[in-house]
């Protein structure tokens, strides 16, 4: 049987090759991407997130989790960006200015692709006047908006002001999301939905059309 905690572990203390090695060999043993990323590596964010809020680590150790998180993540990326779902529509998406967070957003991006999504991914500390950019030269059903620290989410709805004074707005869907992203949030800031988690995403994207 695969030891998740293993796994777990070696995300949480950083030491990529390790990590990538154990997510290898989950894969191999044929347990589903979706599944090592619940059991594995999602985990590692949630121990250091609390060992870094209780002062037991500093950011050189949450820098080097991060780092492990994403290089294991690429390895589940053929599995979870699979393409052959019927064609969704196009989504743009980033982390909002000011926020450097993109793991999240990142799982957004390959679940959404797996799901016939074309997405074009616009990276991090993203401005509201590059989202507005991107809004007007392309034609886009849904911009999302990712956020991970409480004081960045008021960049969220400078975005979503910036749209309206663009006359951009009723071009264009809202989505946010982000651990600190409450639905009242989303409703208060006049987003289009809100989604807590990578699948809910999915889903809403396609209600939304
Ligand atoms: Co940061 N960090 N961090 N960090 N970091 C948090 C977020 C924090 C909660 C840690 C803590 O104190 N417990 C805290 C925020 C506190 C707050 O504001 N409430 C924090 C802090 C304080 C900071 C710094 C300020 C630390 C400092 O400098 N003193 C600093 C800020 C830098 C900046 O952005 N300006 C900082 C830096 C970093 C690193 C760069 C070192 C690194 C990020 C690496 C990277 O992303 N490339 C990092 C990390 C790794 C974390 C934690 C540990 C993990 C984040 C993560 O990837 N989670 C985090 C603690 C935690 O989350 N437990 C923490 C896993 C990820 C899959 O979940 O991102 O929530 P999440 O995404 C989910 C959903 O939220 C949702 O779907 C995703 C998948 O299911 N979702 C969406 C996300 N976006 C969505 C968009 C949607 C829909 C759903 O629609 C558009």
């Amino acid at each position: 049987m695969f030891d998740f905690t293993e796994l777990t572990h070696s995300v949480a203390e950083g030491e990529v090759s390790k990590a990538g090695d154990l997510t290898r060999r989950a894969l191999d043993s044929g347990i589903a991407a979706k599944e090592v990323l619940d059991k594995g590596l999602l985990p590692a964010m949630e121990i250091v997130g609390n060992s870094f809020e209780k002062g037991e680590i500093y950011l050189p150790e949450l820098l080097m989790a991060g780092d492990a998180m994403k290089a294991s993540l690429e390895l589940l990326r053929p599995e979870l960006a699979t393409k052959g779902a019927a064609y969704a529509g196009r989504y743009a998406i980033g982390t909002v200015q000011g926020d450097l967070h993109d793991i999240g957003k990142n799982i957004v991006i390959l679940m959404l692709e797996g799901n016939g999504w074309e997405v074009t991914d616009l990276g991090i500390d993203v401005a509201p006047e590059q989202f507005c950019d991107v809004v007007k030269s392309g034609d886009f059903d849904i911009l999302g908006l990712s956020a991970l620290l409480t004081f960045t989410m008021p960049k969220m709805a400078d975005t979503i002001s910036a749209l309206k004074e663009a006359g951009l707005r009723s071009k264009i869907k809202v989505m946010v999301g982000g651990a600190p992203v409450t639905p009242a949030f989303a409703q208060q800031i006049g987003a289009d939905a809100y989604a807590r988690d990578a699948v809910e995403a999915v889903a809403i994207a396609k209600s939304l059309l």
